[in-house]
Parts: structure tokens; sequence; C-alpha cells
């Protein structure tokens, strides 16, 4: 049997694909709410084929519990966040978990690691925690990183076609997780040692950071001498060796916005492109609002006062709002923008967050003159013709209207 700790966007996909594939799991999470909404039969988060792969779980027995279990297998997901201030990685809830595992496994268990932790950190932070609380790595307790790298919005897919990296202290451990993940994964499981997993995923994410923070930089060129952006990128993505994301409102999500800050925090002074492609992106929001003033002042729209928001998700098509460059805006905005009235609407959330948040599109749209599409969820694509009388700003190139504005 296998526990899986916390039950996020990771771990509760991960438990429920296990499970429907023929491993007997339990899923611990402390958050009884969250505990109690799964075991009402209900998923706790929107994401494509998430509800049909809870159901097979469900029918082949997946549990839920606060409690941990005692097994001789646990996949610990749970948040890895960074200390603002260090920029270093905040272990706590990861040790936390482990020390939790500890109390309740017997010896030679295995505890996997799925969250993201930079390298390094199993060493510096696990391992002497495990070693003060009397037990040995190796003997007592097996010690495995396998990262995940599956994309919210096509995670389900992703979790059954993606390569994956296991990082593990000794080969025969590593390979038994190996042909854990093997039954549901069709990618190829590569076997390493823990540290070169932990950079690796952490590069993979830097890697994505950097390449999307050229493309913002390019936006902001383009923009200041009269050039296309997207037109530029699509003609240099048809050179074989040249594949530019694409320029956006900013970097949101518990990965890329935060990955890159391990490195930033652990090896400062060998981090120059690293720290510029965060400061690139964390500058994007600012860089929307400028666009707005610049865009209201060549219409000389000095009177117009409605601006609406468009999305407050990190990205498209997706219910998680952590790191959302909108949100960053809005903390902007009122010295921005100060004087206008900004609506706020986003399909998929429906909770009150902010201030002004509207629930059905046609009202959101009625009540704003401006348009800044942030997300380019469908419903907006769909629906793009309902923007035809609005002053719209696509920072997301996805809007064909005549007079649109982009980034
Ligand atoms: N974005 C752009 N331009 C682009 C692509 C993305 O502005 O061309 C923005 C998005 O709008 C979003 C942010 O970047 O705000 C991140 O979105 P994403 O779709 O690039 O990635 P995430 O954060 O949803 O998922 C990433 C993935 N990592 C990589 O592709 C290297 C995923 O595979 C990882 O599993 C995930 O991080 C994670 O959990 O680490």
């Amino acid at each position: 049997m296998i526990n899986v700790i916390g039950l996020g966007y990771i771990g509760l996909p991960t438990a429920l694909m296990l499970a429907s594939h023929g491993v007997e799991v339990i899923g611990t999470d402390y958050d009884k709410e969250l505990v109690d909404t799964l075991n009402a039969g209900k998923t706790t988060f929107k994401e494509n084929g998430l509800d049909k792969l809870f159901q097979d779980a469900l029918k082949v027995g997946i549990r839920f519990s606060y409690d941990y279990q005692t097994t001789d297998t646990y996949i610990v997901s749970v948040p890895t966040p960074y200390d603002k201030s260090s920029k270093r990685i905040d272990p706590r809830y990861v040790n936390a978990a482990v020390m939790s595992v500890l109390k309740t496994c017997p010896k030679g268990a295995t505890v996997v690691i799925e969250s993201t932790v930079s390298p390094g950190t199993i060493d510096k932070y696990i391992r002497p925690e495990i070693k003060a609380a009397g037990f040995t790595t190796g003997k007592d307790i097996n010690l495995v990183h396998a990262p995940e790298r599956i994309i919210p919005g096509n995670m389900v897919y992703e979790l059954v076609h993606n390569n994956r990296t296991i990082g593990a202290d000794d080969r025969a451990v590593g390979e038994r997780i190996k042909s854990i993940y093997a039954s549901f994964c069709q990618g190829e499981i590569v076997v390493t040692d823990i540290k070169t997993a932990e950079m690796t995923k952490v590069v993979e994410n830097t890697y994505r950071d950097i390449n999307i923070a050229f493309a913002n930089e390019l936006a902001k060129i383009c923009r200041s001498d009269n050039m296309d952006v997207n037109e530029i990128i699509r003609i240099a993505n048809m050179h074989p060796r040249v594949n530019i994301l694409s320029p956006g409102p900013g970097v949101g999500g518990h990965c890329i916005s935060v990955d890159p800050w391990f490195l930033v925090g652990d090896y400062p002074g060998l981090t120059n492109i690293i720290l510029a492609a965060r400061k690139i992106n964390d500058g994007m929001p600012r860089f929307v609002i400028h666009r707005i003033s610049q865009i209201m002042k060549e219409m000389g729209l000095t009177d117009v006062r409605r601006v609406g928001l468009y999305g407050l998700t990190y990205k498209e098509n997706v219910d998680d709002v952590r790191e959302s460059p909108t949100l960053q805006m809005l903390e902007r905005m009122d010295d921005a923008l100060s004087g206008r009235l900004v609506q706020v609407y986003d399909p998929y959330i429906e909770k009150d967050m902010v201030p002004n948040q509207h629930h059905k599109l046609d009202e959101f749209l009625a009540s704003v003159d401006m348009v800044v599409i942030m997300v380019g969820h469908n419903e907006i694509k769909e629906n793009m013709d309902k923007l035809k009388s609005k002053i719209v700003l696509d920072t997301r190139n996805i809007c064909n209207l005549p007079g649109v504005h982009r980034l």
C-alpha cells in the first residue's frame, strides 16, 4: 500500500492515477475540509479529466484520511515555498511530513519526495532531521526524490505520457520506486542520484522562465520601436533551432515563478541570467499597467474610467490563482490608475476574491469600456465577438478583432 501525503494539485492526481492502475492507495492530508470533501465524493479543484479519474479510483477503493498510515512506501507531495527575503527554500512542510512518516513507518520504509526542492535540500535539511530523530537513512528509512513534471491544464495526460526522473541513494530502491510509477507512466523513467534529480527539476522550470523572459523583453523592445513582436517570434520560430515562447502579462503559478529563486538564493553571484529573467517576468504586470495608460493617452481618452481585467487565474483554463499576474496588477493598480474603476471577471473563480468582481461575462462587459485580456480562457476565445465595441488590450495575442492593442 502507498500512503500519498499531501492531496493538492500534484498529490491528488498522482494518488488517483496509482489507485486506478491497481495500486492500493490511501491519501493523507492535514486539511480536514479537503479530506472531508474527497470522502464526500467531490474533487477539490478543476482539471481536465480529473473527475473521471477520481471516479475510477473511488471504484477501486482509494481512501482518504487525516492520519499517516503504517506502510512501506510514502509519496510526499506538499508545498515548498521560498523565503521571500533570503530567496531560499522553506523546507518546513516537507520536513514535517517526513517527521510524521518516521512516527508511523516500519523499519526500512521508503519516503519518496515529489515536492520540488532546491538542489541539496534533502542533504541539508531532511537528512539532519532524520539523524536527529535517531534514524539512519539507507537502514531505517530510504530516501527517494521523484519530482513531478505535469502541467496544470493537461495533468492527467502528462502523468501518463511524460518521462520522469527518480533520484535515489540506493539503485535497487530507485528501481523499486520506478516500477511503482511504471504502473501508469508510459514515458521513460530515468534513475539517478538525489541531488541530480533535485537540480534537474529546478533547471527545467528555470529554463522556461528564462525563455518567457526573453519573449517579454522582446515585447518591450518591439513596443519601444513600433515592431510586431508576435509576428517576429512567429517568423523566428520557423528557424529549425529557434523556439521562443510567448510574451504575456507575467509568469504566475507556484512553479516557474518560484523555482528559479531557489537557485538565486543558493548561488548568489552565479545566477545573473536567472535573476534578470525573474525580474523581467515579475515586472510584466507593471508593464501592462503602463500599456493601459499609454493606450488611453494615445487615443486621447482621458475620460475613460472603466477598465476590466479578464482573468484572475495564473493561466488559461485552470482555477489556480497562485502568483497570478492579475492579482499582482491589482495590488499595484490603485496608485498607477487612480480614479479608474477596475472591474474583474474570471469564469473559473466562483467565490468573491477581489473588489468589483463579476460572475457573468455579459455583466462584466457591460460595466467596462476597456477590456484587458489577462488570461486566454476558452470562454473568451469563444466570445470574442462580444468585445467588438470595446477598447481591447490583448496581453495573450488571442484576439483578432480590428484595432486590438497588444503588449
Ligand atoms: N507563460 C507565458 N508565456 C508562455 C508560456 C507560459 O507568459 O509562452 C506564463 C503562463 O501564462 C503562466 C506561467 O508562464 O503564468 C507558467 O505557466 P506554464 O504553463 O509555462 O507552466 P506551469 O507553471 O503551469 O507548469 C510548469 C511546467 N514546467 C515546464 O514546462 C518546464 C510543468 O511541466 C511543471 O510540472 C510545473 O511547472 C511544476 O509543477 O513544476
